[in-house]
């Protein structure tokens, strides 16, 4: 038991009040993103926005072309090890492709 909870039990014959349980805390949430390059044919960063994040054929195309006008867009927010396990899955995807496509992550 901390000392926190500790003091909140008090002596015999005053009232004793029982730790409250602690609260869970939400596990922190990772955006992936999806960075822009020069070189990877536009098909494919659609095929990987299908494949990966689950996105419909129009919603793909939409975020490749943001990807491709502003720099980089979001493809999703997951915990922590399926953000990980969709960067390197993207990454290593595009690489055996002979494509320099990346994708990274950062906390919400
Ligand atoms: N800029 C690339 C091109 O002109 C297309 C592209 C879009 C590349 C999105 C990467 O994440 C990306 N072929």
């Amino acid at each position: 038991m901390s000392k926190e909870q500790d003091q909140d039990w008090h002596g015999e014959n005053e009232l004793a009040i029982a730790p409250s349980k602690p609260e869970l805390q939400e596990p922190p949430k990772y955006r992936v993103l999806m960075l822009n390059d020069d070189y990877t044919p536009m098909d494919f960063v659609i095929e990987v926005l299908e494949g990966l994040f689950a996105m419909e054929r129009e919603r793909a195309t939409r975020t490749m072309m943001q990807v491709h006008t502003e720099g980089q867009a979001m493809c999703g927010i997951f915990t922590f090890e399926i953000a990980e396990a969709k960067v390197e899955q993207a990454n290593s995807y595009a690489q055996q492709h002979g494509h320099p496509l990346q994708c990274t992550m950062e906390e919400e």
